[in-house]
């Protein structure tokens, strides 16, 4: 029996979306970092984003992704990342932004309550599906290493150069992470509560369990980095409350994340390249 299918008249606005895996992808790549380059070259290379912004223009995105960037006394690996991570997304033909959220003065850095505002931030000015919590210092070499988000809470990083491209140990939730609006939502954000180096990582992990959400990864051949080198920051120092704080979790993730985070915005710029949203963590909003 042969059902007769009524003609949905083709409206010029509506545009097809882009095919599951785009067309432009090219697989491993070489990276290079040139010690001379210049913010000015990268935006040169970048004519059609705007405002950290671009969207396909042949087909309509899966998803609208929002990369967030914690950032402090790290330029150079800022300009390495955005010279890596602008024509990579492009290839993903994705809807994208990308925020810079800097951390003003020289108190403890701390990076997942700057990744927490830069959700809160970076949801004022538009309707992302997908937040990608992003290193400065991390390089993908695969750009089959797609940034979209999952149904299930996505690691990114299974392996990076400097550890021998292998996962560091089970649960490892560093580096790169990708949720969806609702499942950061659904697990408050980060803790807002760790101050210096390490274990922010892994309470967003256990955060994830608690609501019954899995981490998944892309396959270890794709989900490759190349971390650039540094040495541990001043003002990031090892965080030795963290282990306390870790077994906390199941009762204070309600109370502590994105429902608490308090700041002072300090500014909102709109470069060519990203947006830097400015916050000081020192004074009381
Ligand atoms: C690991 C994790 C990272 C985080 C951290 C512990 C990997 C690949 N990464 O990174 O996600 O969990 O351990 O907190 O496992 N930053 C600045 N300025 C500073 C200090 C930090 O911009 O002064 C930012 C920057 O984006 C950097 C990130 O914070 O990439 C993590 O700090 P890190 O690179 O010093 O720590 P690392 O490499 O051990
Ligand atoms: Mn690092």
């Amino acid at each position: 029996k042969i059902k007769s299918i009524a003609k949905v008249p083709t409206v010029k606005s509506f545009q097809d979306h882009c095919p599951a895996l785009s067309p432009y992808l090219r697989g491993a790549s070489k990276l290079t970092f040139k010690a001379s380059l210049t913010l000015e070259e990268v935006e040169k290379e970048n004519p059609q984003v705007s405002k950290g912004r671009y969207h396909p223009t042949e087909c309509s995105a899966l998803q609208h992704v929002a990369i967030l960037i914690p950032h402090r006394n790290r330029e150079k690996h800022l300009l390495y990342l955005l010279e890596h991570l602008h024509p990579f997304l492009q290839r993903q033909q994705l809807d994208y932004g990308i925020y810079v959220i800097h951390q003003a003065g020289s108190t403890k850095f701390n990076r997942a309550k700057l990744l927490n505002v830069g959700y809160l931030e970076a949801l004022k000015e538009a309707n992302w599906d997908c937040f990608i919590f992003h290193d400065v210092d991390l390089v993908p070499e695969n750009d089959f290493n797609v940034y979209t988000c999952d149904r299930q809470p996505k690691h990114l990083v299974v392996g990076r150069n400097n550890t021998g491209y292998r996962l560091r140990y089970q649960g490892y939730f560093g580096g790169v992470t990708a949720l969806t609006r609702d499942q950061f939502s659904k697990v408050n954000g980060f803790s807002n509560n760790y101050w210096g180096w390490g274990g922010e990582d892994d309470d967003l992990r256990i955060r994830v369990e608690i609501q019954k959400m899995r981490v998944v990864r892309p396959s270890a051949d794709v989900a490759r980095y190349t971390m650039i080198f540094h040495k541990r920051d001043h003002g990031n120092e090892e965080n030795g409350e963290r282990m306390k704080l870790l077994h906390q979790v199941s009762r204070t993730w309600k109370t502590d994340g994105l429902n608490s985070c308090s700041y002072k915005l300090l500014s909102v710029e709109h470069n060519p390249l990203y947006v830097n949203i400015t916050v000081d963590f020192s004074v009381q909003p």
